[in-house]
């Protein structure tokens, strides 16, 4: 048992000692466990049973209304020095921010019960897995552990006992039911707290939350070890921790390539993993449709698995038209936040439907109605669903070892410049591209959307190290892997006309790109040489069916000298900041583009 373990029993009580919450509970990740919290949410008010025969065991939760995405001016990378955390990354030193965390802590559970959540990122057992342990007082964060990893405390205790090392977590919504001097005070059904901590100490590989139960601040083992713990372990020990999706695309001739991709939050990642190709004859398998985390196989390849155990999908634009994988996968079983409440006890949110419901509950508790001047779902709301329930989840998708990956995309939103694909020409060139992304801003974050901001590699809020060390690790990687490294690509969905409408239908149809990109990666398409990079050659992109027109295309690969210069004077302005960090080569690359680009508008 996990109690017997002397580190983890020690640890568990040392940190009981300072939260003081009632009792503890060690979970397990059974069926009676998910069973019985689900309805003690219920009891609460924090879940809405759904209609039980439209969603079955499936439960609405809204949240506070100030605690609605992740808090990204609240995440800090403490490590020994500021210039280790990287100028992208809010660091306070560790002692100090240890006593800050001690003083919010201490009796933060009070009046609670202190959950223990032994989780696996990962496949149980897997050579790419990784174990830890969740302390938290929220029953929404383990139940939502249940679905986004694989908690079992026989299977963890069994590898600590075993010698693997566990990453500690410890989250706290913050909202004690007992004050220091005794005094109860009742629940509410969100408990949370206006002052917010998310704490990453990297040298030690810790975790500590405070203040907030939604998503990537709350569920533990995502964001916080499974992207910024998980790459400061990945850059020691030659490995990769990625915001990336994990498909298997498989075109009519029995062709199969697998594909890594990072977007930016709220960018397109599981819209991509789950797609359903237009184009005749493609299928794609997904394996995963957020973070990936790959390393060289036995072969030199590299090897990709998708750490976690389910989706936390962002609800609204999830329809039977764009991603109709998604809509089934959370027909049951399912957790979702903040979306609207129909009449019926089914749950409602804009573009699920053509069909928009007469009235509804929406998001913040109210009744909603088509006229009504807000959505119903929040922009950020979400649904948790189990992987396994995906249509397309690949047959193999927990295969420990992991698939080779063939092809790595990086892709933002952008309104202007970007063209729809591009494939680097080198992997330096390519470390380059993912490096100088940037992408219009998101609710997923707190912040105003819309706003063109640099995130490189779509890890700006996830890089546990200083973001320049991140992109010279990508290059030792690049090295390690030679003529084995997959080919990198930029890609952008989001390229609008003169109207200000999308040039390019996306969804099912960015099949066409996948079906480019495994003719170039088969040597049998020839391309087109830009300064940017390759771009599909006259008649090579398979238009067949959809109807982007002509000037539609010339528009979404039209690479402007005078606009890219701009960007790369912006790219040499943001490399600036991280002085003697930044690799030679990525500064050596913006030179060279520089001069194409110079040449290519004296040439046009
Ligand atoms: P996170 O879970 O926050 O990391 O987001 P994600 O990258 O998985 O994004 P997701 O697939 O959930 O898509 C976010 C939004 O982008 C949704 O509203 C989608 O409808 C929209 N979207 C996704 N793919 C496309 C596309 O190809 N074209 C267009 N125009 N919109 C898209
Ligand atoms: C993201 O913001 O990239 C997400 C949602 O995937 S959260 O888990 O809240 O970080
Ligand atoms: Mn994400």
């Amino acid at each position: 048992m996990l109690q017997d373990i002397a580190e983890v029993r020690d640890w568990v009580a040392a940190q009981a000692e300072l939260l003081k919450p009632d009792r503890i509970e060690w979970c397990t990740g059974s069926d009676e466990e998910w069973h019985r919290l689900t309805e003690l949410l219920v009891e609460r008010g924090t879940f809405t049973r759904l209609n039980p025969k439209l969603r079955p065991n499936s439960f609405l939760a809204r949240t506070d209304p100030s605690d609605v995405a992740r808090v990204e001016d609240r995440t800090f990378i403490c490590s020994a020095t500021e210039e280790e955390a990287g100028p992208t990354n809010n660091w306070v030193a560790p002692d100090a921010m240890r006593a800050e965390l001690r003083e919010a802590f201490d009796g933060a559970m009070r009046g609670r019960t202190l959950y223990v959540v032994p989780f696996s990122m990962g496949p149980m057992g897997g050579t790419i897995s990784q174990v830890g342990i969740e302390l938290t007082d929220s029953p929404y964060v383990v139940v939502s552990m249940h679905v986004m990893t694989r908690v079992d405390d026989e299977a963890i205790a069994a590898q600590i006992a075993a010698g693997a090392t566990w990453v500690p977590a410890v989250h706290s919504v913050g909202y004690p039911l007992v004050d220091a001097a005794g005094q109860r005070r009742p629940d509410v059904p969100w408990p949370c707290n206006s002052l917010k901590y998310i704490v990453q100490f990297p040298e030690t590989l810790e975790i500590f939350s405070y203040g907030s139960g939604y998503g990537g601040n709350a569920i533990l083992g995502k964001k916080c070890y499974a992207l910024r713990i998980a790459s400061v372990m990945a850059r020691k020990d030659g490995w990769l921790a990625e915001h990336m999706l994990l498909i298997r695309a498989t075109g009519p001739k029995g062709q199969q390539v697998h594909v890594v991709a990072a977007f930016p939050s709220a960018c397109g990642k599981t819209n991509f993993a789950m797609m359903r190709p237009t184009l005749p004859g493609w299928k794609v398998e997904t394996l995963g449709d957020d973070i990936s985390w790959m390393r060289p196989g036995t072969d030199g390849r590299l090897y990709a698995i998708n750490p976690e155990n389910g989706f936390f999908g962002v609800a609204p634009g999830t329809g039977e038209k764009t991603n109709p994988n998604a809509v089934e996968t959370a027909r049951s079983n399912a957790i979702f936040t903040n979306v609207g409440l129909t009449d019926d006890g089914d749950v409602w949110w804009e573009g699920l439907s053509d069909e928009v419901p007469a009235h509804l509950i929406d998001w913040r508790g109210n009744d909603w109605t088509p006229d009504s001047p807000s959505p119903a779902a929040h922009p950020n709301s979400r649904f948790t669903v189990h992987a396994s329930q995906c249509p397309s989840i690949a047959p193999d998708w927990e295969a420990p070892a992991g698939v080779p990956v063939d092809a790595i995309l990086f892709g933002g939103r952008r309104a202007t410049n970007t063209p729809l694909v591009v494939e680097a020409r080198t992997w330096r060139d390519g470390v380059y591209l993912g490096a100088t992304m940037g992408s219009e801003r998101t609710a997923a974050a707190e912040g105003t959307v819309g706003e063109l901001r640099r995130d490189p590699f779509a890890m700006l809020p996830f890089c546990g190290y200083n973001m320049a060390d991140y992109w010279q690790h990508w290059l030792d990687m690049g090295e390690l892997l030679g003529d084995k490294a997959p080919r990198i690509y930029g890609v952008n969905w989001f390229r609008r006309g003169a109207d200000g409408s999308f040039l390019w239908p996306g969804f099912g149809d960015n099949s066409r790109v996948i079906d480019w990109i495994s003719q170039r990666l088969a040597g049998t398409a020839e391309g087109r040489d830009t300064p940017l990079g390759v771009i599909p050659a006259d008649g090579e992109l398979d238009l067949s069916g959809t109807d982007v027109t002509e000037s539609d295309l010339t528009e979404l690969f039209r690479i402007d000298p005078e606009p890219w210069l701009t960007e790369t004077r912006g790219a040499e302005t943001y490399f600036a900041q991280f002085g003697s960090h930044v690799p030679p080569a990525l500064a050596e690359r913006c030179r060279e583009l520089q001069e194409e680009l110079r040449g290519a508008s004296v040439a046009s």
